[in-house]
């Protein structure tokens, strides 16, 4: 089965746009009902200066909203009184690489350039050093993912044509260097990284994109309790160079890869750098199984970022071009897709209210309970170039998500305050 991310895009109203270091309610979103609908943004967070590059990361969760630029870190916090994100904190002078949040810890990796450094927090009512950090000391740090008891450090150019990613294991609340991975003449082993938590085990995906001339892999390894590699996959007719793990993001049995140099033949017969997202699932056994690609149009490089959570796909296509008259080129977008039933269908269109050229929304993405947050690093200001931007579309993830797999999603298991 093979489903195609809609390109169809339509621009409606362009909402207030105001600059400044500040979250912007910049409109209201329409409930989710049928059929694939275009949402514009309701808030953004616009950087201030020159090449900041605001939204190369984000990450959140029901209360915390981190974002990443080129020297830049802020962290905004949910403000219930006032329904709203409100900035509460954050570092300069910093390159940040990424950064993740989960469960009350956040990890970043920043520094002056080559000399990047991991820093840990677990985070109240502001961001708390540990004083475990820093957990890695070198500037090659360009992967991480986080829960409440690992940590996972994808370095994919620490070792000349081979990477590693480590994992760091909370033990009580002590962070310890834990295992390490490594693949011995494999180019960006680690360039992407996920982990899940169950409890009882732990999963780990690492991203090897693969060099040139090669198709990527990843690995899916699983610690009950000792690390056991459970599957190497590959894209179902793996074509060189199609960037297979640039992306990767796990939830429950579901896994989401990105291929964004991926090339279609359909729709479009020069689609070339199109994209594609591949879906596994894990069965019972232990057994991952391809159950669909997602795939994009000519030059979009769909699958540069992937979202997954609450039964919600979200993934970056910064190369898109979005319109309809005339097409912004490279504007960027988000395509959001639901799962029901098993099967995964897009539900929408995420764009911001003014979309410019080259601004590559869709570099960065991840999924809140309260939403959809998404960059676009290459956003221009009205004075400087390139100052970036995060957009929110909220109200965009259901809060209840059958935990059972039956498909159905409005029969509860779990709520997501
Ligand atoms: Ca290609
Ligand atoms: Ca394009
Ligand atoms: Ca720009």
């Amino acid at each position: 089965m093979v489903l195609r991310a809609e390109n169809r895009t339509q621009l409606g109203t362009a909402g207030r746009k105001l600059f400044g270091p500040v979250l912007v309610l910049i409109g209201t979103v329409p409930a989710l009902g049928g059929g694939i609908e275009t949402i514009l943004a309701d808030r953004q967070y616009v950087g201030t200066t020159l090449d900041e590059h605001v939204g190369r990361a984000v990450s959140a969760d029901s209360e915390l909203l981190a974002v990443g630029g080129l020297d830049r870190q802020d962290y905004l916090r949910w403000d219930s009184a006032t329904s709203d994100w409100v900035l509460t904190g954050g570092f300069s002078g910093s390159s940040l690489l990424a950064l993740d949040f989960h469960d009350g810890w956040m990890v970043t990796v920043r520094g002056p350039l080559g000399a990047a450094f991991v820093d840990l927090y677990s985070w109240f009512e502001t961001p708390t050093p540990t004083g475990l950090q820093p957990i890695a000391s070198a500037g090659d740090v360009e992967a991480i993912a986080a829960t409440s008891t690992a940590l996972a450090l994808g370095r994919p150019s620490a070792f000349s044509n081979s990477g590693r990613v480590t994992v760091w294991n909370n033990n009580h609340g002590t962070w310890e260097p834990g295992d390490t991975f490594q693949l011995l003449n494999s180019e960006a082993f680690g360039f992407a990284v996920d982990l899940a938590s169950d409890g009882s085990s732990t999963t780990l995906a690492i991203g090897i994109p693969g060099g040139t001339g090669e198709s990527g892999r990843v690995q899916v390894w699983r610690r009950a309790p000792t690390w056991n590699l459970e599957a190497t996959l590959t894209a179902p007719g793996a074509q060189a160079d199609n960037d297979f793990g640039a992306a990767v993001a796990l939830d429950g049995p579901w896994l989401a890869i990105g291929a964004p140099r991926h090339d279609t033949s359909f729709p479009d017969p020069i689609g070339v750098n199109a994209g594609a997202v591949y879906l596994y699932r894990r069965d019972s056994a232990g057994t991952w199984n391809f159950q669909t690609v997602l795939v994009g149009v000519d030059g979009d490089q769909f699958g540069s970022a992937v979202a997954l959570k609450l039964a919600t796909l979200a993934v970056g296509a910064p190369l898109a071009d979005v319109g309809p008259h005339p097409e912004v080129l490279n504007a960027g977008r988000v395509d959001l897709f639901r799962r029901q039933g098993g099967l995964w269908g897009q539900i929408a269109v995420l764009q911001g209210p003014e979309p410019g050229p080259f601004d590559h929304l869709g570099t960065s993405v991840t999924i809140s309970p309260r939403g959809v947050v998404a960059g676009a690093p290459e956003f221009d200001g009205p004075v400087d170039d390139n100052v970036g931007i995060v957009y929110t579309w909220s109200n965009t993830v259901p809060l209840f998500v059958d935990g059972f797999e039956s498909g159905n999603l409005f029969a509860w298991s779990s709520s997501v305050p």
